[in-house]
């Protein structure tokens, strides 16, 4: 009876130790955008999901609104592995790959249906890419059209010289440089402060965004759905931290990565009706922007375009292709 006793126990803490040796890997997941947004609780459900049906093997804590990593570090900590996982706003990284600010090019897809053809023709570029950095391409998801805030009415392309613009990567830098505006780089995060204290009074972004950072208490009365644009978010994972995962763990890292991303596509399109709602709700004036400034930003996007195309290269003419 002592021995049957003894031998129990002594399965029970071999299995125990078998497990937490085995896997039981903890990640933590760096994310940029505050709980709130749309594409951090769609990563927090992809955590708790991947937590759950592992069975604790691999458990992910997410940490949003930038307080693991700001948006601006998480790529090079991801590469690093100072973070095993984090989400990146995409075209942001053209340094690293032109071909990663190919959904940032203004008039190329401006629906939701082209952006996910720009997106499939664009992939496996990227993903190799990635892969030659070290890093495993799990989902991306898009932020809901682009448009321009601005705190005064814009009514002319003589309405935009010299306003003090905020930028959120080179494209956007490009545009105010192309249309006389005068721009700073600034997180999303800083938003608010950024408007509130004067150092800016116009930004491209989404409804989503503007809708976040309550940009309407900060002097911002105008938003324009230009809608030139659909900029995605992605979520990659440092390969050595990629690599101590099973074949089975993986697999199902990919399946809820794939869930995941068709969720957050479906949560984009509803903001992108919600959050241009919401900002007519807080009293702001939403509408388009007017023919002669239509046809300047289309020329504006026609010369990136071209710029665009240099940098990327043969890469680059080759999703192109694939895209039309
Ligand atoms: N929001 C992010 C990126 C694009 C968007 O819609 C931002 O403004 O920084």
């Amino acid at each position: 009876m002592k021995f049957f006793k003894f031998l129990l126990t002594f399965i029970a803490s071999v299995t125990l130790l078998s497990n937490i040796s085995n896997a039981s890997e903890k990640w933590d997941m760096a994310l940029a955008y505050g709980a709130g947004n749309f594409h951090s609780a769609n990563a927090t459900e992809f955590a708790k999901n991947v937590t759950i049906k592992s069975n604790g093997r691999l458990t992910i804590f997410t940490h949003p609104g930038g307080s693991l990593y700001k948006g601006g570090e998480i790529f090079r900590a991801v590469r690093t592995g100072q973070a095993p996982i984090g989400e990146r706003f995409m075209s942001a990284l053209g340094k690293e790959d032109p071909l990663l600010e190919i959904d940032s090019q203004p008039f190329l897809a401006t629906t939701y249906s082209d952006a996910m053809k720009l997106y499939k023709a664009s992939k496996p570029d990227i993903v190799k890419g990635l892969d030659e950095k070290g890093l495993v391409f799990l989902y991306a998801v898009p932020w809901p059209a682009q448009g321009l805030y601005s705190k005064k009415e814009i009514n002319s392309v003589s309405d935009l010289k010299g306003l003090k613009f905020r930028a959120y990567n080179s494209a956007t830098i490009r545009i105010a440089e192309l249309t006389g505006m005068a721009p700073t780089k600034i997180e999303a995060a800083e938003i608010s402060q950024a408007f509130s204290t004067g150092a800016v009074e116009s930004m491209i972004t989404s409804p989503t965004t503007g809708k976040n950072s309550k940009i309407w208490e900060n002097g911002v009365k105008y938003f324009y759905d230009i809608a030139a644009w659909f900029p995605k978010n992605m979520i990659i994972v440092n390969k050595d931290a990629w690599n101590k995962l099973d074949k089975d763990l993986q697999n199902l890292v990919m399946k809820e990565a794939a869930l995941a991303e068709r969720k957050g596509w479906e949560l984009s399109k509803r903001g992108n009706v919600a959050d241009k709602k919401a900002l007519a709700d807080a009293g702001m004036v939403v509408g388009k922007v007017n023919a002669e400034l239509q046809k300047h930003f289309q020329s504006v996007g026609a010369t990136m375009a071209k710029e665009w195309a240099d940098r990327a290269g043969s890469r680059g003419a080759s999703v192109l292709k694939a895209y039309k």
